[in-house]
């Protein structure tokens, strides 16, 4: 915890410079010392701060497909372009707590987010389904699992946020699994204002507007 308080320093350092606006689009050093307001203004949630411990598994500010590495937007309309993601992953060797930060989104608006099975690329279809520790027998290529005894937020990685007046959020999600030689590889933010739970649309989310590349490691 002792590291917050240094964050919350520099957070007050930058904001008095006036820099409280949108995302930053480049730059680790301003990136990281804006990520942190939001994390401060939020407060420790539940496991959050175990999970900030560390460093980011994945940072990147979105940039649309043709310029983008790792973060990615598919509609800047509802994810502008440098909104910055960050994920972070820890496992106590029972469970595993992700969180997502964000920055720049559009403001006091619910996004659903989750982990997918797969690395982001020119389109948003291409992170494949959501990552599923069980995985649904019924679900395949074009057919999503929309079951709840699989699409559930126990079983997948659900990071559904809301915003603050700036565009900032994050969330928070602790699974009773851990990564085998299976883990998810990214992590999408959906146009739905949060996630599905009922049979038949459970899991669904809407389209995908962002996407962040995240080396999950595997077990
Ligand atoms: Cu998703």
């Amino acid at each position: 915890m002792r590291r917050w308080r240094l964050v919350v320093v520099a957070a007050a350092v930058v904001l008095a410079g006036g820099c409280g606006g949108g995302a930053p689009a480049g730059g680790s050093a301003p990136s990281s010392a804006a990520a942190d307001p939001a994390e401060a203004s939020a407060g420790p949630t539940g496991g959050a701060a175990s999970a900030a411990d560390g460093p980011a598994l994945a940072e990147g500010a979105a940039a649309p497909p043709e310029r983008a590495a790792d973060a990615f937007t598919y509609n800047p309309a509802l994810a502008p372009e440098g909104t910055n993601l960050a994920v972070y992953s820890t496992s106590d060797g029972t469970n595993t707590t992700v969180r997502l930060e964000v920055l720049g989104l559009l403001p006091d608006r619910g996004y659903a987010a989750h982990a997918h099975a797969n690395a982001c690329g020119p389109t948003g279809d291409a992170a494949g389904p959501h990552f599923q520790n069980r995985q649904d027998p019924a679900a395949g290529p074009g057919k999503p699992s929309t079951d709840p005894a699989y699409a559930n937020p126990q079983n997948e990685i659900w990071l559904d946020l809301t915003t603050d007046s700036d565009g900032d959020g994050e969330a928070t999600a602790t699974v009773p699994f851990t990564f085998t030689d299976r883990a998810p590889a990214s992590v999408i933010v959906h146009e739905a204002m949060a996630t599905a739970t009922e049979p038949g649309k459970a899991g669904s989310a809407g389209t995908r507007l962002a996407c962040l590349t995240v080396p999950f490691p595997k077990g």
